[in-house]
């Protein structure tokens, strides 16, 4: 049983597409909350954090309405070091992955902390490299101290954690200078190809015995890594994802070795999607992170 805190962040403006700032409503009507209590859990919803709306923003053409990201991520930051220091596990929900600034940020405060990045994409761009100026394709940039000084400031001197505490799983499209930065950074990287070519298996075993060494791990999960024929409501998607149940054992595994301590569910797009099947997905995945077995055998 755990004490699990969700927070909202409504946030649309680290990309350009309408709608990713509903998905905290698309994943609580997917009933999040119940799902999570019948697992046991004591789940406590915190609301939403103020996120301002693109039409009030200023625009900043190297990294898109930087300074109201930053505002909203220092918020989140804030928020989610509360929820830690009170020993809770939060769930984030949002929002485009630009909130993840925040989120990590925030739950690394309880000390040294290993990220999971799981996603379609890389989230590894700087305002140098980036051909959209988006900031939700920074993130893991910033987090390991790349990218914008103000934004990166936010995880303090150097990044929030360190490139050796990082896996990134499922990716399948990234830019080319994204590219270049990503291989000398020293972050584990398993593609789409590895998924393929040994299976989820052994990938995310893999993933799980890279980050064996860290007490604390923030699992910041990307709606797009799943394949868009069965998550369709995502606003950057990339054919050839995660199949149904490549995901539900990616989190059957990270349950079974117990190593999350917090969790993003990102960019689920209702305006996009089919009769909110994008965020009943969401749901299901984390249920099975959080411990749900179809029949569970003692062990
Ligand atoms: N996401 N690499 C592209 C960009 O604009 O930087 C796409 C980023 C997508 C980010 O899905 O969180
Ligand atoms: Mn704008
Ligand atoms: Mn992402
Ligand atoms: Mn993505």
């Amino acid at each position: 049983m755990r004490d699990v805190e969700i927070l909202g962040v409504p946030m649309d403006l680290g990309q350009d597409r309408r709608g990713v700032d509903m998905g905290p409503s698309a994943i609580r009507y997917a009933r999040l909350r119940g799902a999570l209590r019948e697992l046991g859990h004591r789940v406590t919803d915190l609301g939403n954090v103020e996120v301002p709306i693109p039409e009030v923003v200023e625009e900043d053409e190297r990294a898109r309405h930087l300074s109201a990201i930053l505002e909203v991520c220092e918020r989140v930051a804030k928020r989610a070091a509360e929820t830690v220091s009170r020993g809770a596990f939060p769930v984030f929900l949002g929002g485009d992955h630009s909130i993840s600034i925040g989120t990590v940020s925030g739950a690394a405060e309880a000390g040294r902390t290993g990220v999971l990045w799981v996603d379609a994409h890389a989230d590894f761009n700087t305002p140098e490299t980036s051909p959209s100026g988006n900031i939700h394709g920074m993130p893991l940039a910033v987090l390991t101290g790349r990218g914008h000084p103000e934004l990166v400031s936010i995880g303090g001197e150097g990044g929030s954690v360190r490139p050796e505490d990082v896996v990134l799983l499922g990716v399948r499209s990234i830019d080319r200078e994204e590219r270049d930065l990503l291989l000398g950074s020293g972050v584990r990287v398993y593609t789409m190809k590895e998924i393929d070519a040994y299976g989820a298996a052994r990938v995310v075993r893999q993933a799980i015995s890279d980050l064996a060494h860290l007490e604390r791990v923030h699992l910041s999960f990307d709606l797009d890594v799943i394949d868009p024929e069965i998550a369709p409501g995502v606003g950057t998607p990339v054919r050839g994802g995660l199949t149904y149940r490549e995901a539900h054992l990616l989190m059957e595994l990270l349950n079974e070795a117990g190593i999350v301590t917090s969790l993003d569910i990102v960019e689920v797009n209702p305006i996009l999607d089919v009769r909110n099947g994008t965020a009943a997905l969401a749901v299901e995945f984390a249920a099975s992170l959080m411990g749900r077995h179809i029949i569970s055998v003692p062990r």
